[in-house]
């Protein structure tokens, strides 16, 4: 059986709420080691990635916050993901706010030749420096890991795209600026928002989504960002959306990804113990890392 391999990404430069950069702590405190290792994986909890400091002057060249800080830390990650794959394990990265996603591409992309993406959020991230209404890169990740944005980002790893448009999926979306409508639309990348899972629930979505990438793809990352869960079952994230994902749902994903076996790494981000009740946010991660990586009643 494949090891995992465990990263923490101790990253709040993304956006400006403090507490994110304790998501890998509360997820460990979770449990997840343990968890993974019942499932018969062996486990490996490789620590952190160092992440700087926040700027202390301004970026005159954009309005990108923290950019430099963030990049660095891309790079750092990215390498380290490299290196898991390269020893044919299992990257499963902690978040952190959702701009370490770029980093995690970083290093996962070079390894397929047609990466599948699932961009499990209430949110998008396909702003770039032109479109973003906060200058948070945290909202930029899938669009710089598309090739798009500030060269700083879309040039982590020297290369990209990391991952073509034709081969993501965001599941969950709720809220959306209009230039991400606009780029969704001018790219046709694929979205079920909360209007489909509704419409077709999320056994169909599932259905649909493993179809596409078991056709099309020869890995798939699975991104999931704990705000694509309604606030009521997972309160502890920075950019919280009403209307969400229920826990069962996402926990019946995580089950149909399991058994479809198309998932080769993944990261779960935007843990904010500071805004969670009693861990809530953090255990419902690590109960959702269970269902995607095995975990069975019989
Ligand atoms: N996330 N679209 C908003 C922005 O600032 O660009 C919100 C982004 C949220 C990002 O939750 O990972
Ligand atoms: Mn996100
Ligand atoms: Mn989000
Ligand atoms: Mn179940």
């Amino acid at each position: 059986m494949k090891k995992i391999s465990i990263i923490g990404v101790p990253m709040d430069l993304g956006q400006t709420r403090r507490g994110v950069d304790m998501g890998p702590s509360a997820i460990r405190y979770a449990g997840v080691v343990e968890r993974l290792e019942n499932l018969n994986y062996e486990v490996e909890d490789i620590g952190d990635i160092e992440i700087g400091r926040a700027e202390r002057v301004p970026n005159t060249e954009s309005n990108l916050k923290n950019l430099k800080a963030v990049a660095e830390g891309s790079e750092k990650l990215a390498a380290v993901v490299d290196k898991v794959i390269q020893n044919g394990d299992f990257p499963l990265v902690l978040g952190g706010d959702h701009s370490i996603a770029i980093g995690t591409l970083a290093g996962v992309g070079k390894h397929y030749k047609n990466l599948g993406v699932i961009w499990y959020d209430a949110h998008g991230d396909l702003n770039t420096a032109d479109t973003s209404p906060s200058g948070n890169i945290h909202g930029m990740p899938l669009a710089a890991s598309m090739g798009l944005g500030h060269p700083t980002l879309t040039g982590i790893a020297g290369y990209n795209p990391k991952v073509k448009a034709e081969n993501i999926i965001i599941i969950g979306a709720r809220s959306l600026d209009e230039g991400e409508k606009e780029l969704i639309r001018e790219k046709g990348i694929k979205v079920y928002s909360m209007h489909e899972i509704d419409r077709l629930g999320m056994t169909r979505v599932m259905e649909e989504t493993i179809a596409y990438f078991k056709e099309n793809t020869d890995g798939v990352h699975l991104s999931l960002d704990l705000d694509g869960l309604d606030p009521h079952d997972a309160p502890g994230v920075g950019t919280p959306v009403i209307g969400g994902i229920s826990y069962r749902e996402s926990h019946l994903a995580m089950e149909m990804l399991a058994e479809a076996e198309i998932i080769t790494s993944a990261e779960f981000v935007e843990v904010n113990p500071i805004l969670d009740e009693k861990n809530k946010t953090a255990t419902v991660a690590v109960a959702l890392m269970g269902s995607l990586l095995g975990e069975k009643l019989k």
